[in-house]
């Protein structure tokens, strides 16, 4: 269940030592890309195509045309290798990775500051004229990715920074926040950002807004997952999310100044952009094809003017595929610590849960518990709508289910349900806005319908079948290896 001592000794605390390591003991999880691709498309229609043929390795374009820096990609596309991120085994199921996450984020670890000098992000400084975001290999994505661009710069509409961390201060406690909200890149230094009404750096960028004051913001990018599995954790806004990448970690994050804004940034990040949200300029970002596998709408959005770009020698971009499994993995996986502590606040029975792919990593959750008294899955359910409001269909199965089949659930609905008294329908509830089922997508509304299912057994279940002995019965004694050479349905 964990990696050995010696792989775990070389995880490393920074994205190039993390892929060293996948590299040196797991080289299948690896491919590069030498030849020229271009960054509108290209590089993303590989990445699809790899998706049909149910392969996720991290890809990494050495040569994305325009760009003499390398662009990382799919890291989080792989379960495993989330969990060996954190030093479990790459056997790991998503219950110990859940098991593991929820140690963690119980024991924030504060982090600690360098100089300048020691700090890799800083090999490299350019300030005023010298920032051209352009040489950073950003990626078009989807087809109808767009947003208002600057005169000049037509030939990049739709490129964006999709693995930006954002790293703002609250004005009013000066707690440091961490979130990801994606970039369109309008010209040499200038993006526009979409940052969710119901994100932190929403509201801290709001108190700035009220004083007419800009927002400093730093972007990191290209981050050991350890850190960025922290950055991402579901904590309140009073909660320092550096403490959570050092949990994640096992040991504090080393943080530098920033050269132009009172910010303080990892110092092992690849890349980081130190910018500014302008206080009152707003111009029109996206359409950009979002999580659901649906395009988010165009929106007058902030404007982010870049002061500076520092980084590393030889650093490495990171870009994540927005609406494919290196998103909806990183989010699916951080979200289960917190509906799991909700369910668990409810009821002692619950064993695991689990938000399956098959509803985004966002819409659908299972939950696995041992059924003490009746109508305690109903309350577990309860419980993770409240814990997660994207949540759309709660389903609760028996602790003999295994959550991660959607099939064994599905089984389970089957064959122990009575709609009528075992589900619940709360309606006009809060969901995603870009639920493509609210009751206004087009409107970006954000009301949605939910239901809760006890697919448990119930009290008046009929006798199961069962033949003694199977568990007994040696196959190989028996056919020797025929058994195995016969198909397996
Ligand atoms: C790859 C990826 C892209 C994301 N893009 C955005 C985005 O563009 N805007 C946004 O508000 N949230 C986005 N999110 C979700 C937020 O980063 C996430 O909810 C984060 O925890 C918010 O942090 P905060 O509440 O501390 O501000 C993205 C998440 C991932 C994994
Ligand atoms: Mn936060």
């Amino acid at each position: 269940m964990a990696l050995p001592p010696e792989q775990r000794a070389e995880l490393g605390k920074d994205l190039q030592s993390f892929l060293r390591f996948l590299e040196t003991y797991y080289p299948n999880e690896i491919l590069r890309v030498k030849k020229e691709v271009d960054p509108i498309f290209e590089a993303t229609a590989t990445l699809w195509r790899l998706e049909k043929e149910h392969r996720f390795p991290v890809v990494i374009f050495d040569n994305i045309k325009g760009s003499d820096i390398p662009c990382v990609t799919n890291v989080h596309a792989s379960f495993p290798r989330l969990a060996m991120a954190l030093g479990l085994g790459i056997d790991a199921t998503p219950r110990d990775f859940i098991l593991e996450y929820m140690e963690r984020e119980d024991h924030g670890i504060e982090p600690v500051f360098v100089d300048r000098d020691s700090a890799p992000c800083k090999e490299v400084v350019l300030t005023g004229d010298e920032v051209d975001v352009f040489k950073l290999p950003m990626l078009k994505y989807h087809e109808l990715d767009s947003g208002q661009m600057d005169p000049g710069y037509e030939q990049h509409r739709g490129r964006y920074i999709t693995l930006g961390y954002e790293i703002m201060k609250d004005p009013d406690t000066g707690i440091r926040n961490a979130g990801i909200y994606r970039l369109q890149a309008k010209g040499r230094n200038k993006f526009g950002i979409q940052i969710s009404e119901t994100a932190h750096g929403h509201y801290i960028m709001q108190k700035n807004l009220k004083h007419g004051r800009p927002t400093e913001m730093a972007v990191a990018i290209g981050l050991h997952p350890a850190v960025e599995l922290g950055f991402l954790s579901f904590t309140s806004i009073d909660v320092d999310e550096f403490a959570m990448a050092g949990a994640m970690l096992g040991e504090p994050l080393e943080m530098v100044k920033c050269e132009t804004i009172d910010v303080e940034v990892p110092a092992n990040a690849e890349i980081v952009l130190e910018c500014e949200i302008h206080p009152t300029e707003r111009e029109p970002e996206a359409p950009f094809g979002e999580y659901p596998g649906t395009y988010g709408p165009e929106r007058n959005n902030p404007v982010v003017y870049v002061k500076a770009i520092t980084m590393r020698r030889n650093a490495h971009y990171q870009s994540s595929f927005v609406g494919h499994w290196d998103n909806l993995l990183l989010s699916g996986v951080t979200r289960n610590s917190m509906i799991y502590k909700a369910c668990r606040l409810a009821s002692g029975g619950v064993r695991a849960v689990y938000v399956p792919p098959s509803g985004r990593c966002r819409y659908l959750c299972y939950v696995q518990m041992e059924k003490l008294i009746e109508g305690d899955p109903k309350n577990a359910a309860m419980a993770a709508f409240a814990a997660d409001p994207f949540l759309k269909y709660v389903v609760v199965v028996d602790d003999d289910v295994d959550i991660t089949s959607d099939s064994e659930v599905w089984h389970a609905i089957a064959q122990r349900v009575r709609f009528h008294q075992d589900a619940f329908v709360v309606t006009h509830a809060r969901g995603s806005p870009l639920d493509p089922a609210s009751y206004d997508p087009a409107g970006g509304s954000h009301l949605v319908t939910k239901v809760g299912i006890d697919a448990t057994r119930k009290a008046d279940f009929p006798l199961e079948i069962s033949t003694p002995g199977v568990d007994q019965v040696d196959l190989d004694a028996l056919f020797g290896d025929l058994w195995k050479q016969t198909r397996k349905d």
